[in-house]
C-alpha cells in the first residue's frame, strides 16, 4: 500500500474578526483539499498557538453548504425559493435595479453596508469605493470598536500601547473586560508564560465566571457597567496609600491634583455597592497593582459594550497613570494597536472620490432604517436597495424586530454576497457566492500584536464563488462610478501599492517573502516616554468628550452628560419593577459572532441556545436546570434554556453566542432584546447592557 502524500504548507493569516489575526500555516493537500490549519510556530506574538474553530477550518472550507452559484429569489422573501442565474445575468439585473433605485431617489438610497466577516483590507474595504463612486449612503461602524477604541484614546490621545509580547514580561497582568480564551487565545499564551516565568499574577474581571476567569489568580465577577468605579476605587487606594506615582503624573498628565481631589469620594465601600464585589476584593486588587510596578492591563471590548463603556475604558486606562506604570517594560494599558500601521486606504477606497457631505448611516440601526425611522435616515430618502458583504445583520444587529421587519420589505432590492446561506442572505433577492480565505489574496494588520500579514490564495473556490474584490469592480465598471481605474486592479497590485504607498517600500514582495512584517514602535514610542499621543504630550484625566481624536467621530447620544473626571456613570439600563434583570451577550467559544453557527462540530460544542442565571434567582423564579425560560424586554421575548449556578451575580443573566434567530424556539434570536440607542459620545451598540424580565416558559 502507498504512504498518502504529505501535504503540502502554506503561509497565510487568519481573516477572521479577532484580535489575534493569528500567523497560520495551511497544510494542503495534492488534490486541492485543505487539511489542517497551525500556528506559526516562529511568530512570536501566535507562538504556534491557534484555536480550535480556525484549526478544523477545513470544515467550513469544503462545507457541502458552501454557496456555489449566483441565485435569483423566486418566491416570496425569506423563502429560500431561488433560481440559479449566471454572473452576467446576476451583475446586469444587479447594476439595473441599483440605477433605478438612484434614478427614483438619488444615490444615497443605495447603501453598501459592510462588516468584517473578513479583515482582509482588500476584500472588506474596497465596497467604501464603490460608495465613493457613485455617492451611496456611506456607512457608520458602530457593531464593536467604536466605545473601546474612543475610550481608550480619550486619554492615551492615539491607538496603540505597550508591545502586546511584553504581556510575558509582567508581574501581573490584568484581564479587564475580555474573555481570551474565547476571544483571542493569544493574550492566554503570553499571560501563562509571565506567570510560568515570573510568577506573575493574572487577574481577570468579568460579569461572570469565564474560562479564563477559571486560570485566573484573582478573579472579580461584578454587575455589567460598574467597572468605572472599580477603576476609581483602585486609584482611589493608590492615592491614599502612597503607590500613586506623581512625579509621573505631573510631567504626563493634564489634572493629576484635580483626579486625586475627585476620588477622595470614590472609596472602596462606595464601588463595593455599585460593583457588587467586596470591599476586601477591591482592596486586594488595588494592593496588587499598587505594589506591582510591571502590570499589564490588557483591557478588552466587552465591558465597553455598555451605555457607559467609553467611561469605563477610560478610566480603567487611568490606573497604569496613576501607578506610572506604563514607564516600566512589562507595564501599562493596551487596548488595540491600530494607529501603527499607517496604512494608505487611498486606493482601495477611493478617498479622491469621498464627499464628506453625504449621509452616513449608522450600521447599528439597520431596523430603524429600514423600517423608515426619518431620525435614523438622516430626513434623508429611504433606503431602497442594499449591497452586502462580510456581515450578517439578519442575526448580529440589535434591534432584530425591526432588522427582519425591514429586510421583509418588498421595495427593499437586497444583494447578499455570502459564504453561506445566513439568515441575512435568506431575505436577498439576488445571493452572490463568495470566496473564503484560501480562495483570494489579501493583506491583515493585527489589532491585540504588531505584524503586517498576507493571506495568498492558496486553493481554487468551490463551484462559481468570487472575491468581493471581484464584485465590486464588476459593478462599478457596470454602473460608471469613475474611480480613475482602479477597478482594474487585482487584489495583489492593490497590497502593493497600498504597501508602497506608505512607509513599507518593499512593498508585496517584501511582505510574501517575510510572511509578515514586525511593525512594533521601539519601547520609548510604545510607552509614551516622549509624551501621549496629544499635541502636549499629557494624558487625559479630563478629555474633550466631544473631541477625542477616534477615527469615527461626530458626538451623538447624551454626550454632554458624560462625567468630566473618571466615574460612575448611570445612565445604563438598569433594572426596574418590570425589568428587574439585567443581560449581557456575551460570545460563545465556538462561535465567532454568527461565523461557524453552520459548521456542525461547532454547533455539537455549543448544543443550543442558552442563559445563565443565578441560583437564588433560579429558586425565586421556580426555574431548574434545563427548563426553558423566556427574557423580555418592550423590543420583544426570547426563548433559551437555563443553566442555572453561579457563574454570574445575582441579577444579572449571560446569553453566550449568536445563534440564529431560527434557533431558539418561537424564532426570536437573542439581538431581538438587544439595543441599537446610539451611545456617548460617537456612538456604538451597547450588546451587553439590556434589562429584562425573566419567566418560566
Ligand atoms: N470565540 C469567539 N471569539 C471571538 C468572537 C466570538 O464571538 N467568539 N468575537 C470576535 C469579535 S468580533 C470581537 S470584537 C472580539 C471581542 O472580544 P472581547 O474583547 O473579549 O469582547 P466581548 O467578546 O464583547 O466580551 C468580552 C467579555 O466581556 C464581558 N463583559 C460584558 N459586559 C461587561 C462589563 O460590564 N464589565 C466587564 N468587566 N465585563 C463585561 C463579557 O461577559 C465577555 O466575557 O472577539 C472576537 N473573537
Ligand atoms: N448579541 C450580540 N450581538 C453582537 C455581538 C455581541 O457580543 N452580542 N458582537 C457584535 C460584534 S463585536 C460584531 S464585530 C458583530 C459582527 O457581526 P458580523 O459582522 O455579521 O460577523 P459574523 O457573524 O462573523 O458574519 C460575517 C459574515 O461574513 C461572511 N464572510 C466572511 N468572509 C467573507 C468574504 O470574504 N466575502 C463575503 N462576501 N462574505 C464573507 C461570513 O460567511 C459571515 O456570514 O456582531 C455584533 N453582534
Ligand atoms: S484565535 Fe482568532 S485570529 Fe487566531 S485562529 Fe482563532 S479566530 Fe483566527
Ligand atoms: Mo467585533
Amino acid at each position: 500500500m502507498s504512504k498518502p502524500e504529505k501535504p503540502q504548507r502554506f503561509a497565510s493569516a487568519c481573516p477572521h474578526d479577532c484580535p489575534s489575526t493569528c500567523a497560520i500555516e495551511v497544510e494542503v493537500h495534492a488534490d486541492g483539499r485543505v487539511g489542517r490549519i497551525h500556528g506559526a510556530r516562529d511568530n512570536d506574538y501566535t507562538a504556534g498557538v491557534i484555536c480550535a474553530k480556525v484549526a478544523r477550518y477545513s470544515e467550513r472550507l469544503h462545507h457541502p453548504d458552501r454557496l456555489t452559484k449566483p441565485l435569483r429569489r423566486t418566491g416570496p422573501k425569506g423563502s429560500g425559493q431561488f433560481e440559479e442565474i449566471s454572473w452576467e445575468e446576476a451583475l446586469q439585473e444587479v447594476s439595473e435595479k441599483f440605477l433605478e433605485a438612484e434614478k427614483k431617489h438619488g444615490p444615497q438610497t443605495v447603501w453598501p453596508y459592510f462588516f468584517a466577516g473578513t479583515m482582509g483590507l482588500v476584500q472588506r474595504d474596497s465596497i467604501n469605493r464603490l460608495r465613493n463612486a457613485k455617492s451611496y449612503s456611506g456607512m457608520y461602524q458602530t457593531f464593536c470598536t467604536n466605545m473601546a477604541w474612543t475610550g481608550y484614546i480619550a486619554g492615551t490621545g492615539k491607538l496603540a500601547g505597550p508591545d502586546p509580547r511584553e504581556m510575558a514580561l509582567a508581574d501581573a497582568v490584568v484581564i479587564w473586560g475580555t474573555n481570551p480564551v474565547a476571544t483571542q487565545v493569544n493574550v492566554m499564551t503570553h499571560a501563562i508564560k509571565a506567570r510560568k516565568t515570573r510568577k506573575a499574577k493574572i487577574v481577570v474581571i468579568d460579569v461572570y465566571k469565564t474560562e479564563t476567569m477559571k486560570q485566573a489568580d484573582i478573579g472579580l465577577v461584578l454587575k455589567p457597567g460598574s467597572d468605572a468605579a472599580l477603576a476609581c476605587a483602585v486609584m482611589h487606594v493608590l492615592f491614599r496609600d502612597g503607590y500613586a506615582d506623581r512625579a509621573y503624573m505631573e510631567k504626563y498628565a493634564d489634572a493629576p491634583q484635580e483626579l486625586e481631589e475627585h476620588l477622595k469620594t470614590r472609596s472602596p465601600q462606595w464601588a463595593s455597592e455599585i460593583t457588587g464585589l467586596s470591599v476586601e476584593q477591591i482592596e486586594e486588587l488595588a494592593k496588587l497593582v499598587g505594589e506591582t510596578r510591571k502590570t499589564y492591563f490588557r483591557l478588552g471590548y466587552g465591558f465597553t459594550r455598555q451605555r457607559n463603556g467609553v467611561v469605563s475604558m477610560h478610566a480603567a486606562s487611568c490606573i497604569a497613570v496613576v501607578g506610572g506604570h506604563y514607564q516600566y517594560e512589562g507595564g501599562g494599558a493596551f487596548h488595540n494597536n491600530g494607529a501603527i500601521y499607517g496604512l494608505n486606504m487611498a486606493m482601495v477606497e477611493a478617498h479622491s472620490l469621498h464627499d464628506s457631505s453625504i449621509r452616513k448611516l449608522d450600521m447599528s440601526q439597520v431596523g430603524r432604517v429600514l423600517t423608515g425611522d426619518s431620525e435614523a435616515l438622516m430626513d434623508g430618502p429611504p433606503v431602497t436597495a442594499m449591497l452586502i458583504q462580510n456581515t450578517n445583520p439578519v442575526s448580529v444587529a440589535p434591534e432584530q424586530t425591526l432588522v427582519k421587519e425591514g429586510f421583509a420589505r418588498e421595495d427593499l432590492f437586497t444583494v447578499v454576497h455570502e459564504q453561506f446561506m445566513t439568515e441575512t442572505a435568506l431575505m436577498a433577492d439576488i445571493v452572490l457566492p463568495a470566496t473564503q480565505f484560501l480562495e483570494h489574496d489579501d493583506i491583515y494588520k493585527g489589532g491585540g500584536h504588531q505584524n503586517l500579514l498576507f493571506g495568498p490564495k492558496l486553493v481554487d473556490a468551490p463551484g462559481e464563488a468570487k472575491p468581493n474584490l471581484y464584485v465590486l469592480n464588476e459593478l462599478i465598471e457596470r454602473l460608471g462610478g469613475e474611480d480613475h481605474d482602479a477597478h482594474k486592479m487585482t487584489s495583489r497590485e492593490h497590497i502593493d501599492w497600498m504597501l508602497k504607498n506608505s512607509k513599507y517600500p518593499g512593498g508585496l514582495n517584501e511582505l510574501e517573502e517575510n510572511r509578515w512584517l514586525d511593525c512594533q514602535p521601539d519601547f520609548a514610542e510604545a510607552h509614551y516616554i516622549n509624551g501621549f499621543g496629544y499635541e502636549d504630550g499629557k494624558f487625559r484625566f479630563k478629555p474633550d468628550w466631544a473631541k477625542v481624536p477616534a477615527p469615527n467621530n461626530g458626538p451623538m447620544g447624551p454626550w454632554q452628560q458624560m462625567p468630566v473626571l473618571p466615574d460612575h456613570w448611570d445612565i445604563n439600563e438598569m433594572p426596574t419593577k418590570d425589568y428587574p434583570f439585567r443581560l449581557a451577550t456575551s460570545p460563545s467559544r465556538s462561535f465567532l459572532n454568527s461565523t461557524f453557527n453552520e459548521t456542525p462540530s461547532t454547533v455539537k460544542k455549543e448544543g443550543r441556545p442558552t442563559a445563565m442565571l443565578h441560583t437564588d434567582d433560579a429558586a425565586a423564579l421556580g426555574v431548574e436546570e434545563g427548563d426553558k425560560i423566556i427574557l423580555s424586554n418592550r423590543r420583544g421575548e426570547v426563548i433559551l434554556h437555563a443553566s442555572v449556578g453561579d457563574r454570574p451575580q445575582k441579577g444579572t443573566l449571560i446569553a453566550e453566542g449568536i445563534w440564529p434567530n431560527a434557533a431558539h424556539e418561537g424564532g426570536n434570536g437573542i439581538n431581538t432584546l438587544t439595543s441599537a440607542d446610539q451611545t456617548a459620545p460617537f456612538g456604538g451598540a451597547a450588546f451587553h447592557d439590556i434589562h429584562i424580565a425573566v419567566r418560566k416558559a
